[in-house]
């Protein structure tokens, strides 16, 4: 009896399945597409004409494979974090040493990623014989004009885009008091620039601050950026700083209106040194990882809808190696943590590159 009521039942239930099989019309639900493993961030940003990128450190680059292999998989830019700055390209008045700075640029000629050049003009990172020279204005601009010369020119044709004078301005928006300023007057900003283009004619110059939101520094950046163009000065573009946990404004829609006024100018932006200290936000880890990432993809988006703006580089790229933990003491700013596993601000900044399609 047991064993006739089984059989019933298994020939009841291969009817019903054989009925819908063969009855049913509706199509199968399409299966959602699997992700290509190729899709970095870079494959993706580079199928919108888009720059993604981070500073690196050349020992990191020389010593650490996971390092090397994560960045050159990941990003198309890169900006050297210290090693193209004054102090360390011209430690003496009669020497250069580009070792560090070529070994960067060659990492990148292997992976197809840009360089950006970074500071050729800035108050920080000078040598002692520059700081302690007591130079006169004649004798400074000689060492300026030799100096642009030679870097721009050891590198021509290699750099992208060259961080011509970095942090002109202070938080009140006058000019900063640099040895640069002072010695030479306001006008070391237009011989630089000019200095720049006569070594290299393709590259992109720009000035560079963290004068993102719209406040009195910001319209005085924006206002030396003006006049720059209106001299004549050669010009390209402004480079927004974007240190989000201190330094630098958070508020977005500043910052896309800051931009656009930069495209009224013919000038474009970039996003240079862009990080988010994790402790900038109150909650449980998971909240504040997801703040976070809302504002790593707040940021890019503005950068991507705005007209003037293809490049957006983070100030380094993993939890492992950030100059805030040093400073400020500031945790996790990046979009890897420290093993090297993408973040949620990492998974953001997918999406938002990937887009709609
Ligand atoms: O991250 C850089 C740190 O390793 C250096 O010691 C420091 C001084 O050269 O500069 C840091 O980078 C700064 C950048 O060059 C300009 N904008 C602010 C950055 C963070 O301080």
């Amino acid at each position: 009896m047991k064993v006739r009521s089984f059989i019933a039942y298994i020939l009841v239930m291969l009817t019903i399945v054989w009925a819908i099989a063969t009855t049913s019309t509706a199509a199968p639900p399409v299966p959602p597409r699997p992700e290509s493993p190729t899709e970095s961030l870079r494959s993706l940003a580079a199928k919108r004409d888009f720059f993604i990128g981070g500073a690196v450190q050349p020992q990191l680059l020389q010593n650490d494979s996971t390092y090397r292999e994560v960045f050159a998989r990941e990003f198309n830019i890169l900006i050297p974090e210290n090693h193209t700055k004054f102090w360390r390209l011209h430690p003496e008045r009669d020497r250069y040493d580009f070792s560090q700075a070529d070994a960067i640029v060659q990492f990148a000629n292997e992976h197809n990623i840009k360089v950006m050049g970074h500071a050729l003009v800035w108050f920080h990172a000078l040598p002692r014989w520059v700081v302690e020279g007591n130079f006169s204005r004649e004798e400074l601009m000689e060492i300026l004009h030799d100096h642009i010369q030679t870097v721009v020119g050891h590198y021509r044709g290699q750099i992208y885009a060259w961080d011509v004078v970095n942090e002109p301005v202070e938080a009140n928006g006058s000019f900063r008091e640099t040895i640069w300023y002072k010695t030479i007057g306001p006008e070391y900003l237009d011989l630089a620039l000019r200095w720049t283009r006569e070594a290299d004619p393709d590259t992109l110059l720009y000035i560079n601050d963290y004068a993102e939101g719209l406040n009195s520094k910001s319209q005085s950046f924006y206002n030396l950026a003006k006049d720059l163009r209106q001299r004549g000065a050669p010009l390209d573009a402004v480079g927004f700083q974007t240190h989000l946990g201190f330094l630098s404004a958070d508020n977005s829609e500043e910052v896309a209106e800051n931009m656009k006024r930069y495209a009224e100018l013919g000038l474009d932006v970039m996003i240079t040194e862009m990080d988010v200290p994790i402790d900038k936000f109150s909650g449980t880890p998971e909240e504040q990882l997801e703040a976070q990432a809302k504002m790593y993809r707040d940021f890019l988006k503005i950068c991507l809808d705005a007209s003037n703006c293809n490049t957006l580089v983070m100030w380094g790229f993993t939890d492992r190696h950030s100059w805030l933990t040093g400073f400020t003491g500031s945790k996790d700013p990046l979009i890897f943590d420290k093993s090297y596993q993408p973040k949620p601000a990492y998974h953001a900044m997918w999406e938002e590159l990937k887009g709609t399609d």
